[in-house]
């Protein structure tokens, strides 16, 4: 289905805020003023006051590189490249392996990032029916070898008015506002918005439980508000919110929740202040708001947590001249960087991190409430918080690459071979082309795009030649910025999209707040939000990172007094071992030749309370009781060092004393199991003993 263009003549009617654009910006006291508040439209309109239209929903999608449809125009491009699913299933298939973030991201990166895009773009499919070729004998969708099998999908619907010519060639659709305005909150057409508005105090509505509203009958009475659904559950037991794909998954559903939460909050709190405002007053401050922290949020902790020194500077001011459209690379390709983060599973934590339900499997969760069950949505951010991000790479779980929406052949799809495909249908240039026409050289050879040899390999057998890789691909498979999750050409087109969409938006919240409410709006984390509207307290101060670890040093504790002294010397390539709370040994370190050691997130860490021990000397005897420490982790910020253990001196055979392996205190880590009596000799002897017993 082609899209038809809305009518201008229906928008300048509704500008709620365009005569206000030359106020100042407003504190605290000009908050509580009544009145008018110069905010976002619903629908995006009358941000621009010379292009009403920029960044509203319905746009076409500008595109950074010319589009190459196979025939110039609108046919699906990439006819001769091998299918989808075949180079998903070369490159994107990650098996059991999962490799964590190497920057200490969170799972929370993931979460916010399909909750933002969900305020950015959302593509509508027509009825232009879309197939991608299952390669014969796939294991997952053609175990029997047919070779016939296929997914099925349709093409996005496009501006009804193009794909006539080469000149005029097919565009895709933004259906979203571009600006962040809150569209997966407050919903992107007033029919929608009105709604989920209680009309009462400001507020949206909610569920008695502080859940948002099912989307039935009772709580919306003049009509149900739209929401995708796959059919688990009937639509009557889906979340209402202002994006259609609110219940796409339970991490989601809960950051929805998060928000409109925050919203009331505020709308409290405006109230109180000023109880001579009217609903439609505290609305519209309340939103102002909400808007304002998902840009902070966005800019000062995630943008910079995905993409280090590539993330946008600081914010330079209003430009009337941009255009903050979407670009189509960016929603088709560069912002689904996104589906390489997900894990296979959500845990629910406890405060302390500790589990408080079975985890489920991302596959079971996806339009399906029912999964939470009960549990507080709190227990759903805390493993955000607490689980590290799959790394950035090619790789994407089972749960989406194999079951997304279904198991094979009743529903399941690969959202790698969709992403692919996706791009095809909207003719993305390859990313060559697409670096060339960001300002970056082309290149050269396979290894110009990353280092892994078998990556090289790979995309070298799909494609032939590296004018050719699909752009998805090709982002994916580049090599990370120093400091970044991301390569340059990802990188680039993200940064230039922020960017765009920051400066042309004539209410960005630093230009719209001033003074202390500025200062409040600018420095609140997701962590606030957390803390304000859930029971969490025990949580670390920015939740897209997860750094936590344990670390100490293997000492000859020559006067054996249980502390490190400085003349005490390190000792190099005992074995430390990392064991869980169920028991389980998680790794398995050498201390260095100056004696330290450590686990980290790379090595295991997660929440838990671990047990660490020494279990044997440097020539590999072990130790038959080997010396253990309790070490709690409960957060994702917690380092705790100086988890020592001291090797007291041999003493001589039959010494009267008894001293040992020991373990010293410190302030970090005051849990200290019972240190052992027999001497250190005495463990290793009786080792020998028994060995040589053995071999007799
Ligand atoms: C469980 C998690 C997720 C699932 C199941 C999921 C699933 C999907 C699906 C089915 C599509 C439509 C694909 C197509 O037909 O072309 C899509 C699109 C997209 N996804 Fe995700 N996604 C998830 C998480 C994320 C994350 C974490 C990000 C970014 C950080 C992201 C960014 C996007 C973007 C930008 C689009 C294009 C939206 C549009 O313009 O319509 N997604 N996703
Ligand atoms: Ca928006
Ligand atoms: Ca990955
Ligand atoms: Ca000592």
């Amino acid at each position: 289905m082609s899209h038809p263009k809305k009518p201008n003549r229906f928008r300048t009617l509704r500008l709620e805020s365009l005569q206000t654009r030359d106020l100042m910006a407003v504190d605290f006291a000009g908050l509580l003023r009544s009145g008018d508040l110069p905010t976002y439209s619903i629908d995006g309109t009358a941000n621009n006051a010379s292009n009403l239209e920029w960044g509203s929903t319905n746009e076409k999608f500008l595109r950074l590189a010319r589009s190459e449809y196979a025939d110039g125009v609108q046919s699906i491009a990439g006819a001769t490249a091998p299918s989808a699913r075949a180079i998903s299933n070369a490159l994107a298939d990650q098996g059991s392996q999962d490799t964590v973030s190497n920057k200490n991201l969170s799972a929370f990166v993931y979460a916010w990032g399909q909750f933002l895009d969900h305020d950015l773009t959302l593509t509508n499919t027509g009825n232009e029916v879309m197939l991608i070729q299952v390669p014969k004998g796939d294991t997952y969708f053609d175990p029997n070898g047919t070779g016939t099998v296929t997914m099925r999908t349709s093409r996005s619907a496009f501006e009804s008015a193009t794909g006539t010519s080469a000149t005029n060639p097919r565009e895709q659709v933004n259906s979203l506002s571009a600006w962040i305005d809150g569209s997966m909150v407050y919903g992107s057409d007033k029919t929608t918005s009105d709604a989920l508005r209680t009309f009462v105090g400001g507020k949206l509505k909610m569920s008695s439980d502080g859940m948002l509203p099912l989307n039935n009958a009772a709580n919306f009475p003049n009509g149900t508000v739209p929401q995708a659904n796959i059919g688990i559950v009937p639509d009557d037991q889906l979340y209402a919110a202002g994006d259609v794909r609110a219940n796409e998954n339970i991490e989601l559903t809960s950051l929805q929740t998060l928000f409109v939460r925050e919203h009331n909050r505020w709308s409290d709190r405006i109230a109180r202040e000023n109880p001579r405002l009217n609903d439609q007053e505290i609305y519209q401050r309340a939103r102002a708001m909400v808007i304002a922290e998902l840009q902070a949020i966005t800019y000062n902790e995630w943008l910079p947590a995905v993409l280090g020194n590539a993330a946008p500077g600081r914010y330079t001011g209003y430009n009337p001249n941009v255009n903050p459209g979407l670009s189509n690379e960016f929603a088709t390709a560069a912002f689904r960087f996104g589906h390489s983060l997900l894990g296979d599973e959500i845990e629910f934590l406890d405060e302390n991190g500790k589990p408080i339900a079975a985890a489920v499997p991302l596959s079971q969760a996806f339009f399906n409430p029912k999964v939470l069950d009960g549990k507080p949505i709190d227990s759903i951010f805390k493993y955000l918080a607490s689980d590290p991000s799959s790394e950035l790479d090619l790789k994407i779980v089972g749960s989406v690459r194999n079951f997304l929406f279904g198991a094979p052949g009743s529903g399941g799809f690969d959202l790698a071979s969709l992403n692919i495909q996706r791009g095809r249908d909207h003719g993305l240039a390859d990313y060559n082309d697409t670096r060339t026409s960001i300002g970056m050289p082309r290149i050269r050879t396979f290894a110009d795009i990353t280092k892994n040899r078998d990556v090289q390999e790979k995309l070298r057998q799909l494609y032939g030649s590296v004018d050719k890789i699909d752009l998805w691909i090709g982002l994916l498979a580049e090599d990370q910025l120093p400091g970044a999750s991301v390569g340059p050409t990802t990188a680039k087109i993200i940064r230039e999209q922020f960017e765009r969409i920051r400066s042309a938006d004539q209410f960005w919240y630093q230009r719209s707040f001033s003074g202390p409410l500025l200062r409040e709006l600018d420095s609140t984390k997701l962590s606030d939000v957390l803390k304000r509207n859930t029971s969490m307290r025990n949580i670390q101060d920015n939740v897209f990172l997860f750094h936590s670890g344990i670390e100490g040093t293997v000492f000859a504790d020559t006067n054996s007094d249980n502390r490190r002294q400085s003349r005490e010397t390190g000792l190099g390539n005992w074995t430390i071992e990392l064991v869980d709370s169920e028991g389980t040994l998680v790794s398995s370190v050498r201390s260095q030749p100056n004696g330290s050691y450590r686990f980290d997130v790379q090595t295991g860490i997660r929440t838990d309370d671990y047990k660490v021990r020494i279990t044997k000397d440097p020539q590999g005897r072990l130790l038959p009781e080997p010396l253990s420490r309790n070490v709690s982790i409960t957060r994702g910020d917690q380092w705790v060092n100086r988890v020592d253990f001291g090797v007291p001196p041999s003493r001589p055979a039959g010494g009267s004393t008894t001293s040992g392996l020991n373990s010293s205190n410190s302030l970090q880590a005051p849990l200290v199991d019972s240190v052992a009596s027999s001497s250190m000799d005495q463990i290793l002897s009786e080792v020998e003993l028994r060995r040589q017993s053995r071999r007799r």
